[in-house]
């Protein structure tokens, strides 16, 4: 199995391991051991309400210690988790672990809210609603705290239990938003099917905005279109400062990126609750 050249996800840690050559079966056993030897940790990274220039939020993003290959990306590993099923306990794990988080957070005097990923997989392998329910009970994090990020690969599964489950987790104050928008071709018609009220638009849409009148364009379009559906936006993947005025221009609700924040360790995250980010690097409240 080839292992592609990858680096961490925040590019904060530099490279991980080089292109190599590992033997598929070790590897994935060492990916089914990762949580029980500590070596899965949560990232988080903040997402910035482009009005107010305040933290909003923050998305949960997996990361792993390997003890030989350092640091590997989730881009990597999670399909391989999502092939042997490892996924479901994963992504409960995170869940978990998240919540648990954010319930501190809250705790601590702010409201603020954390964003987890839940692959299609989970949703064909386990109940998304009962660990969701689970990890709310344990944690004994508000409800209107947590958004799931799903992504229009969901449709693969049973797209309508998959939106009655979304429906009884919004009923009780849980978000849901569509994830990567934009970046291929089914996301119009997900969009239609499932009670989503957050559209977080794919970073490939947003790298020529700043330089393309034709990119502008078709962001522009996305955004108002989340707009018209009631969801609020977040734009991924801001790393440029000339696009921050641009969207806010364009209205977009929120923005993610490295021109903002990086990931973060979890005592990193808690010390940014209630503050602003760096002076110069941030919008300005409106
Ligand atoms: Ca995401």
């Amino acid at each position: 199995m080839r292992v592609p050249s990858c680096e961490s996800p925040s590019k904060d840690e530099g490279p991980t391991f080089a292109a190599s050559v590992l033997p598929a079966p070790q590897f994935v056993d060492d990916l089914h051991r990762s949580v029980d030897r500590g070596e899965m940790d949560v990232y988080y990274q903040p997402i910035w309400d482009l009005a107010t220039g305040e933290l909003d939020a923050f998305e949960a993003l997996l990361r792993w210690r390997h003890p030989t290959w350092g640091v590997i990306a989730p881009d990597f590993f999670v399909p391989l988790a999502e092939e042997s099923g490892f996924i479901a306990e994963l992504g409960s794990w995170v869940l978990l672990r998240a919540c648990a988080d954010a319930n501190e957070w809250v705790a601590s005097g702010r409201r603020v809210s954390i964003a987890v990923n839940i692959s299609p997989r989970q949703f064909e392998l386990q109940s998304v609603e009962r660990i969701v329910g689970e990890a709310l009970a344990l944690t004994g994090l508000d409800p209107r705290c947590l958004d799931l990020e799903i992504t229009e690969n969901v449709a693969v599964a049973d797209v309508d239990a998959v939106a009655g489950a979304l429906r009884r987790l919004r009923e009780l104050g849980v978000g849901c938003a569509l994830d990567d928008f934009g970046s291929g071709f089914n996301g119009m018609a997900t969009l239609g099917r499932l009670p989503v009220d957050g559209l977080k638009i794919d970073k490939s849409l947003i790298s020529r905005i700043h330089v393309s009148e034709t990119a502008r364009a078709i962001y522009r379009a996305v955004a108002d279109l989340g707009h018209e559906l009631g969801a609020r936006t977040v734009a991924e993947g801001v790393e440029h400062p000339h696009q921050i005025g641009l969207l806010r221009a364009m209205g977009v609700d929120r923005i993610q990126g490295f021109l903002v924040a990086r990931p973060l360790p979890a005592a990193q995250a808690r010390s940014l609750v209630g503050s602003r980010p760096p002076e110069g690097r941030v919008p300005t409240p409106a």
